[in-house]
């Protein structure tokens, strides 16, 4: 069946047989290419008949559909003319795991963190009403999803305005992990309600017999919709908000779906549909672990076992410190965003459950609250992927570092991601992190160093961050720490008179490689290990930099307001800035996708690259 379909036009022409065989086709072609590429399994087995229905239904070149976080659209991106291109999935030059705009214009709007889409598709709605066009906007989100603060001020603004917008509810009762909160709670007691569902039976019979003609009876549609089922359920979330509920409809039933879609076109103010969806659907292994197979490397099929060798990683290391130090001083309480397995914290969240907390996909909430929790003397530690920490940028610096709070951010994920692309890679932390006053911000050269950061981050007095990258470390150097770590100072790993080379976090490793090789060049370098991008340690770096004939920074982030931007301001303040200055950071744009090699090795930050760019720089008079 999925031969037969070019595009999703030709879905128009396929009866409910032939879309449950189409259904099945999709399934085993992204089974087959995540297998090898890597990406969100479990979140797009769940979607198939969803997308197929809603796109059956609606018109993809005309209507707009946003879906939230996007990690669940291949099934859209195999229908619309990307089949072939599929097999590229999240590659160098390859099509995108999440929604981009320039791959196809059926690719309304760009997501890739979660909440975002009923505010987006509330624009889009009132620019429409605005030109008094005629199209339909569409919110596809997650349970998962709805938890972000972005999802719920938006609900509340289009149901008191009564925007003709549909907010489709993904509800499969998971997150990446189980999903958690109030609303969770909410939607599993209007999943269970036999009650309901009756009511919604004879609701559907009663709308399915009037005739629907026109704007009045639609209405009386509407009216005779609410009267019932207001009666049986009284006060009902979605509706008390200003929403006309429909369903709980099973989201595996293509038939279904297309009937309670060409239902929702008809009403005139917003609708909220609930979908219930099986994480995973149709592959045993991710059914049964839908928080393995959410997002996954390469994988045998067979078997559901991952093919990627595991070495330790920085949030293992994190999360296993953590626990060890959390024995001893009862004070350390640990806070995620619905990121408890990502971030390292499962045996955490074992050990000390009354100190765990798992607040939904909430960024800004978490930080707040950990700096309620500062407040009344506890020691909140709140690791956050760099590229979603950006969205409780507020909360750090009004909640936390105005009143220098001891909260330890942990900034996972920090640099270079890879595959997952622009919306994912953790390259501003350190640029908008360095702006905040009050704030400690370090980044460990090793796995051993995060532990001693971690150890030493404890016993601070103010907010403290240290950032950490994706994976493990290099490791080509035994680089062990000459000195336990100290506030606002550096690490000097080797003397040379010629060049000064200062990085920081994982780029030190390639700086004590690049100055090795230099050395059989008879180019003899400085490496400084800097530790601390603030406080920064200006006596260790005007000491290095000042004999020096070229000054190299190397860091993993964006060239703005790093630690190039750092000590160039060091060089100006003391008339140094007629040295030359190399700068290896990410340039000032969205870095795409591609393995973290490749994209190293494409922006120059490799260790050849490096070494030849300081070599050239070095032979010029
Ligand atoms: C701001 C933000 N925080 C965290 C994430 C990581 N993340 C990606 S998908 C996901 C779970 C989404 O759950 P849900 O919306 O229910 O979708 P499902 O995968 O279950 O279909 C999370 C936490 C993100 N994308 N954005």
């Amino acid at each position: 069946m999925l031969e037969k379909i070019k595009d999703v036009k030709d879905l128009k022409d396929l009866n409910l047989v032939e879309k449950n065989e189409l259904a099945q086709d999709i399934r085993k072609y992204i089974i087959e290419v995540v297998s090898k590429n890597g990406g969100h399994l479990a979140s797009n087995l769940g979607t198939v008949e969803l997308t197929i229905a809603l796109e059956s239904v609606f018109d993809v070149n005309k209507d707009k559909i946003i879906w939230d976080v996007g990690h669940q659209t291949y099934t859209h991106k195999i229908l619309n003319g990307r089949k072939s291109g599929f097999k590229s999935i999240r590659k160098l030059n390859g099509i995108s795991g999440f929604p981009k705009t320039k791959e196809s214009p059926t690719d309304c709007f760009e997501t890739g963190h979660s909440s975002t889409s009923i505010s987006v598709a509330s624009g889009m709605a009132r620019a429409r009403d605005i030109a008094k066009e005629d199209y339909s906007v569409i919110s596809v989100i997650g349970d998962g999803a709805l938890t972000g603060g972005m999802a719920l001020e938006a609900l509340d603004d289009v149901g008191y305005n009564k925007l003709k917008m549909t907010v489709i509810l993904n509800d499969n009762q998971m997150s990446i992990s189980k999903s958690v909160g109030g609303l969770n709670m909410m939607l599993s007691r209007l999943r269970t309600r036999k009650l309901y569902t009756k009511s919604n039976n004879s609701v559907k019979r009663i709308i399915l017999r009037v005739p629907v003609v026109g704007q009045k009876a639609v209405r009386l549609v509407q009216k005779v919709k609410r009267s019932i089922k207001q009666l049986i359920i009284p006060k009902m979330f979605f509706e008390e908000l200003g929403y006309t509920y429909l369903g709980p409809v099973d989201g595996h039933n293509i038939k279904e779906l297309e009937n309670i879609f060409t239902l929702s076109k008809k009403i005139e103010m917003p609708v909220l549909i609930h979908v219930i969806t099986k994480k995973g659907r149709g592959y045993s292994f991710a059914e049964e672990n839908p928080d393995k197979f959410h997002a996954i490397g390469k994988f045998n099929i067979e078997t559901g076992e991952e093919l990627a060798n595991k070495s330790i990683t920085y949030s293992e290391v994190m999360g296993d410190t953590l626990v060890k130090l959390a024995k001893s001083n009862k004070k350390i309480v640990a806070i995620t965003a619905s990121m408890k397995d990502g971030t390292g914290l499962t045996e955490f969240a074992k050990k000390y459950p009354d100190r765990f907390f798992d607040v939904g996909i909430a960024e800004q909430h978490a930080i707040g609250m950990a700096a309620g929790m500062a407040k009344m003397k506890l020691i909140p530690v709140v690791p956050i992927y760099s590229s979603f920490c950006q969205r409780a940028f507020d909360q750090i610096v009004h909640d936390i570092a105005l009143t220098k709070l001891h909260v330890i951010i942990c900034i996972d994920r920090a640099g270079i991601t890879g595959n997952d692309g622009e919306t994912h890679q953790g390259l501003l932390d350190m640029s908008y992190l360095r702006l905040i006053p009050n704030i400690c911000i370090m980044a460990p050269k090793n796995l051993e160093e995060l532990k001693d950061m971690l150890r030493f981050a404890v016993t601070c007095k103010g907010p403290v961050v240290i950032r950490y990258p994706k994976g493990g470390e290099e490791k080509i150097f035994n680089l062990e720490s000459k000195k336990h770590i100290e506030l606002g100072k550096a690490e000097i790993l080797k003397l040379g008179k010629d060049v000064s080379i200062l990085a920081i976090g994982k780029m030190v490793e390639r700086a004590m490689y690049v100055a090795k090789k230099l050395k059989e060049k008879s180019i003899e370098a400085d490496v400084i290990n800097v530790r601390f991008l603030k406080p920064i340690d200006e006596k260790t770096i005007y000491t290095s930099i000042k004999k020096s004939k070229l000054i190299v920074t190397i860091e993993d982030g964006t060239i703005i307001n790093g630690l190039s931007s750092a000590v160039k301001e060091i060089m100006i303040k003391n008339n140094l800035d007629k040295i030359r200055l190399l700068s290896f950071a990410y340039p000032d744009e969205f870095i795409k996708q591609g393995s973290i090699e490749e994209l190293e090795k494409l922006y120059g930050m490799d260790k050849e690259s490096i070494i030849q760019k300081i070599e050239k720089e070095i032979s010029k008079k």
